[in-house]
């Protein structure tokens, strides 16, 4: 039996993320498995869900991007093994939100080498859809969690950026990106782009068996 495939959905917040993963997860066919980043509900997720939620909870920036890393990595066996059930897991956020979030907050020593480093081994995504929308970073409404500011998301969409165009070097060898402009487009048309895209890369790629790592 084949094994399933790993398909990221990356971005900013309030760019459609976990809407197009959940309508992406119903979509597939094979039992498709829906993972969140951070996943709030292990011990560590705990963690970091009070550090977002209560601005008075401090850790020190290296702390908490160790615990982002730490939380991928408590989930990180149950993915390897649904994807060997032959089920395709599909991901809201994973190494690239761990990565341009924190260099983001520009703390000396706190660079994109420095803040990859922990996510070395971890599987890497078949395929990867880096959504964007011009409107996300003025759009009203942002909730009241940690990062959720318009000036800090174009800090973030500018490490995110700066990840993804080296996209063509070795570090993303047959590493599939796909991105995904959503200004104005419906969840409906956004969902179409996102699922002829993965149905495109399942037929030419049905016979890939080997894991890629981070
Ligand atoms: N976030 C998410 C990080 O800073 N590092 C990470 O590794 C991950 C996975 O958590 N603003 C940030 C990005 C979001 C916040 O995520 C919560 P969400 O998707 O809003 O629940
Ligand atoms: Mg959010």
């Amino acid at each position: 039996m084949a094994r399933g495939k790993l398909i990221l959905i990356e971005g900013l917040d309030r760019t459609g993320k976990s809407t197009q993963a959940a309508k992406l997860v119903e979509s597939l066919s094979n039992q498709a498995r829906l993972v969140k980043f951070p996943e709030r509900s292990t011990p560590i997720g705990k963690l970091i869900n009070q550090y977002l939620k209560e601005s008075e909870t401090h850790l020190a920036d290296q702390a908490i991007h160790l615990l982002f890393s730490a939380n991928r990595w408590e989930v990180a066996e149950t993915i390897k093994a649904t994807l060997l059930e032959g089920r395709d897991v599909v991901m809201d956020r994973y190494v690239y939100s761990g990565i341009a979030y924190s260099a983001a907050k520009a703390v000396p020593g706190m660079d994109v080498q420095w803040c990859a480093q922990p996510e070395k081994g971890l599987l890497k995504p078949d395929l990867t859809f880096f959504l964007t929308n011009s409107e996300s970073e003025l759009r009203k409404g942002f909730g009241d969690e940690r990062y959720e500011s318009s000036g800090f998301q174009t800090k973030v969409r500018h490490e995110f950026e700066t990840i993804f165009k080296n996209y063509e070097s070795q570090d993303y060898k047959n590493n599939h990106i796909v991105f995904l402009d959503t200004t104005g487009k419906s969840i409906e048309q956004v969902h179409t782009s996102v699922g002829s895209a993965v149905e495109e890369y399942i037929q030419k790629n049905s016979d890939v068996e080997e894991f890629m790592y981070f």
